[in-house]
């Protein structure tokens, strides 16, 4: 079925476009070195928490697939690195599982390989009620995310037109769904205004998921016969400037942020703008695909203690830490919180 062609042409379209990734923002913001951190590396704990839910790490792996043969074999593979290195995990949507039984197992096989993990299932943001609470079924998942996604399925020739009842079906979910509901952004990044929206129908921890990384205009486009969308591919906010326009918002609500988050440096530069969490996708993606299990299990074992290190380094024990430490924006940060009124400083 197309819907089985669509999950491994993302999954291809995403690696080979690997290197193309833009600019996340992440590197236009600096810590301030400062040479008497008075703490020692056993002192950091990395653990975090996401609205009720508690995270052994801050780092994730993010929503990628299921629905396909090689879908099943990417998450048995993410699951047992999931296991192995006790990262949280959530899946692609399984919309497709909800409709074609035949697909189920390619999800299931992520909570059989990883029993007592934290898993997340995803969806997207029109399904009902009951859909939402099958799809937290199917994995004995531990939340939901619910995904957002407008420029991906216009761009998408079989894509969605209709975006007329999103935000109060997400608020049906929210409300009647008893596991902690997620939504988050693929890769276009978010605005106060959408942030605002989402708190005022009960969001507690929403992933921003900024441009810079994965970029799902460019993988639509190339499934397009004449590609006319070329144009578009820098549409969205970037992940830095996403969390930027979080910040007033940030005690109100857990935030998450993704795209294109490839280094513990730029995990830091997220915490340092106030995100409690940190999804990885791509990343993730081409390293299971060109490393294999055993070497991805040891870079995230790496990237743990290499967090710790910078943390040492700034004297943060603890990631809600990170955010107070001085930091300074480039100007087109500043620009852009200048334009967009945001009044940023520490806390
Ligand atoms: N996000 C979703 O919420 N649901 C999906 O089904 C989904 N499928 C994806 C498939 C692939 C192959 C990739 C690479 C990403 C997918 N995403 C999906 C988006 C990611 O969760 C994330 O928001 C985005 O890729 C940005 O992060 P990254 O730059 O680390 O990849």
């Amino acid at each position: 079925t197309t819907h089985w062609n669509r999950k491994d042409q993302h999954i291809h379209l995403a690696e080979m476009q690997y290197n193309e990734t833009s600019s996340n923002g992440l590197d236009e913001v600096r810590f301030i070195h400062q040479s008497f951190s008075e703490i020692k590396t056993d002192d950091v704990k990395l653990n975090t928490t996401l609205g009720s839910l508690s995270l052994d790490y801050p780092f994730f792996i993010n929503a990628m697939t299921g629905g396909s043969e090689k879908a099943h074999v990417i998450n048995q593979n993410l699951a047992m690195i999931a296991k192995e290195t006790h990262l949280a995990m959530a899946v692609g949507s399984v919309s497709v599982a909800l409709k074609e039984p035949s697909t189920i197992e390619s999800f299931k096989v992520v909570r059989k390989n990883n029993p007592d993990g934290l898993i997340i299932s995803n969806l997207g943001a029109h399904h009902s009620v009951d859909s939402a609470k099958r799809a937290i079924d199917l994995l004995e998942a531990n939340a939901l995310q619910i995904h957002v996604n407008t420029p991906q399925e216009l761009v998408m020739p079989e894509g969605d037109r209709d975006f007329t009842n999103w935000l109060s079906n997400i608020e049906r979910i929210v409300k009647n769904v008893q596991a902690p509901v997620i939504v988050k952004e693929v890769g276009f990044g978010m605005s106060k205004e959408t942030i605002q929206q989402l708190l005022d129908i009960g969001v507690g921890v929403i992933d921003v998921s900024g441009r810079g990384g994965t970029n799902f205009i460019h993988i639509e486009n190339e499934r397009r016969d004449h590609k006319e969308f070329d144009y578009l591919l820098n549409w969205g906010q970037t992940t830095a400037e996403s969390l930027l326009e979080a910040h007033f918002y940030r005690k109100q609500a857990d935030f998450i942020a993704s795209g294109g988050i490839k280094n513990p440096l730029q995990m830091l530069a997220a915490f340092g703008l106030g995100a409690k969490a940190v999804g990885i996708s791509g990343e993730f993606l081409h390293m299971i695909l060109t490393k294999g299990n055993q070497v991805s299990i040891e870079q995230i074992e790496s990237w743990k203690e290499e967090l710790t290190f910078l943390m040492t380094m700034i004297g943060a024990k603890r990631i809600v830490e990170i955010e107070r430490k001085p930091i300074v924006l480039s100007p087109d940060l500043v620009n852009w919180c200048t334009q967009r009124h945001i009044n940023f400083k520490h806390q």
